[in-house]
């Protein structure tokens, strides 16, 4: 996909756990294209941007040798490679952390292991496909483990008395529990990760990459973002401000017939709970609402 025009490009899992949310993400961003199945390679025709999609592992070397500009990883992977020195996150960034994929490494043991402290785990042999973060692990907590590389079901090594423990991603903990084992320690937490590929963009290229990156964090923002609005007397104001959670600056009205009340406006950059709503009543607040963020420009 390497080109001099102004297009850009990006590499998405294929089919997994990255997949449907990269994809909604590019959506939300503005960015269509018409979808074939089996079709890997598209090209969207409201925006300068190709996309690849390819298996995961495979989504830091297209971006470190520049076949593709950028790319959505989990951290996890791009963290594992970096240890590992790997040449394909050589010239690979970073460049925003996403808000889908939330997991975390952990190690974990069968139910009935006596787990007290981190030193429990000394001289223990633990599987996992993960071996540069738990020996990053291991050595920062001063413990000799012997790890064992497997590729795929991590969960049933100890049954098959491969190993004591494992050291795999976790989410929801449904597998763990189905394989009688229970998360002791969190090695590393993970979540989607926007990367670039470090090689130098031609101006033309630049400015639609940093277009792109600026939809990007727009649609991230709007996402955990909700907008308020709500009635309040001016002498709760203060207070008000206190309780909205991540409110910047909120706008403050006078109201029409109603010395005694104020209106607020307020872009709130985490979401609010009913609880939040409560607090906000029980200081005189009143008529509240909150509302969802469709897109952000800062
Ligand atoms: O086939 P391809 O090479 O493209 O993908 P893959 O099989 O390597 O990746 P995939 O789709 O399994 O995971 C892609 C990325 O999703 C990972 O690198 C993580 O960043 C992220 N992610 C988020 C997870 C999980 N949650 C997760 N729960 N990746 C894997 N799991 C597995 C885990 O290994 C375990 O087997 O799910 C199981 C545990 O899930 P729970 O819900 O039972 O806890």
């Amino acid at each position: 996909m390497k080109n001099n025009n102004e297009r850009i490009s990006i590499a998405v899992q294929k089919s997994g756990r990255l997949s449907e949310d990269s994809l909604a993400l590019l959506t939300r961003c503005g960015i269509n294209v018409r979808w074939r199945s089996e079709q890997l390679f598209y090209h969207s025709d409201n925006f300068p941007l190709d996309l690849l999609l390819v298996r995961d592992n495979d989504i830091p070397s297209l971006v470190s040798e520049g076949v593709c500009d950028f790319g959505i990883v989990g951290a996890n992977l791009y963290q594992e490679k970096m240890l590992a020195k790997e040449t394909s996150v050589a010239n690979v960034d970073i460049v925003r952390y996403l808000d889908f994929a939330l997991c975390r490494l952990v190690i974990a043991v069968p139910k009935d292991f006596i787990y007290n402290d981190a030193t429990s785990l000394q001289g223990l042999k633990i599987a996992t496909s993960y071996p540069n973060l738990l020996t990053a692990y291991a050595n920062k907590n001063n413990l000799k483990i012997k790890i064992i590389n497997l590729n795929g079901s991590i969960e049933i090594a100890p049954r098959l008395g491969i190993a004591d423990g494992i050291c795999d991603l976790v989410s929801t903990g449904a597998t763990l529990e189905a394989n009688n084992l229970r998360e002791v320690v969190t090695v590393f937490t993970s979540q989607a990760a926007l990367i670039k590929s470090a090689q130098e963009f031609s101006a033309k290229r630049l400015h639609v990459a940093e277009i792109f990156q600026k939809r990007i964090e727009g649609s991230e923002l709007a996402c955990g973002s909700k907008y308020i609005m709500l009635h309040a007397p001016e002498s709760s104001l203060e207070t008000i401000a206190r309780i909205l959670p991540g409110a910047e600056s909120p706008t403050v009205l006078s109201l029409q017939g109603d010395s005694g009340k104020m209106a607020v406006h307020a872009l709130c950059r985490e979401n609010i709970f009913w609880e939040t709503l409560e607090q906000l009543k029980e200081v005189g607040a009143s008529s509240i609402l909150v509302l969802p963020i469709e897109k952000i420009m800062m």
